[in-house]
């Protein structure tokens, strides 16, 4: 049986501009199962957001929930060699790029009219030249709400910067010269840990969070081996 994963599509040098959808592809690589990308579900996306997957007819939305899944349809353990306290490290450090950092991202993304322009615009091209400003600009200001609703949006760029920075710092103190954030095997918070750091990473939108990721020689070498290892067609010569 074949694993349908909906996606978005390839951006900014990576198999998908979303780093949900990146981080669900890289577990599906890391348990070593066969998927099919669907680029045509976003419309039917049980949660409004992708990605998601179809598993031999049950469909799981969220990234989280797919990592859970793969583990109890599939035996996958993703941290078998992690203890406990290690295990707790990596969950909190997933859910800082989730839930933190990612907001960082959005702002940078969707609020800055270049970023805008360079990355999420392409994302239009398929919608009719007629309707496409109504429709980029009420998703734009969708996502603005979202992002101030979140918190994210109601600090200055100044303060957005710092946070970006402060994350930056956690993630890179963390991998330190390891290969992988607890090893020299990778975990289920490396697929998110690295999801983040190559969107971040990508030439697709310029922001100080990314000065600050392109500044750590590990980060940038962990992207690179990540890549190497998970989708050898979009790394790099490094
Ligand atoms: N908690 C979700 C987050 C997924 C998510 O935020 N996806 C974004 C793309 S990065 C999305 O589909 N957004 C569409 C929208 O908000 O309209 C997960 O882990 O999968």
């Amino acid at each position: 049986m074949t694993i349908t994963l909906y996606c978005f599509r390839p951006a900014g040098g990576l198999p998908d501009g979303s780093p949900f959808v990146l981080k669900a592809m890289t577990l599906l690589k890391l348990a070593g199962l066969e998927y099919v990308e669907d680029r045509s579900g976003f419309a039917k996306a049980p949660k409004g957001k992708q990605p998601y997957i179809d598993d031999d007819g049950k469909i799981v939305a969220d990234s989280t929930f797919i990592r859970i899944h793969l583990e109890d349809a599939h035996g996958v353990d993703f941290d078998s060699h992690l203890t406990p306290e290690q295990k707790a490290v990596a969950w909190a450090l997933e859910k800082m790029c989730e839930e933190h950092l990612y907001w960082i991202v959005v702002c940078a993304r969707w609020l800055d009219d270049a970023n805008f322009e360079r990355g999420p615009a392409r994302l239009f091209q398929r919608v009719p030249a007629f309707a496409r400003p109504f429709v980029v600009w009420s998703v734009r200001r969708r996502i603005g709400k979202s992002a101030h609703a979140q918190g994210m949006a109601r600090h200055t760029p100044g303060q957005r910067a710092e946070l970006g920075r402060r994350d930056i710092d956690a993630i890179a103190a963390l991998l330190g010269d390891k290969p992988y954030l607890f090893g020299d095997q990778p975990c289920g918070a490396d697929a998110t840990v690295f999801a983040f750091v190559a969107t971040i990473l990508s030439p697709s939108a310029e922001f100080s969070t990314r000065d600050d990721a392109l500044a750590k020689p590990n980060l940038v070498a962990y992207r690179d081996r990540m890549l190497a290892r998970c989708f050898p067609d979009f790394a790099r010569d490094a």
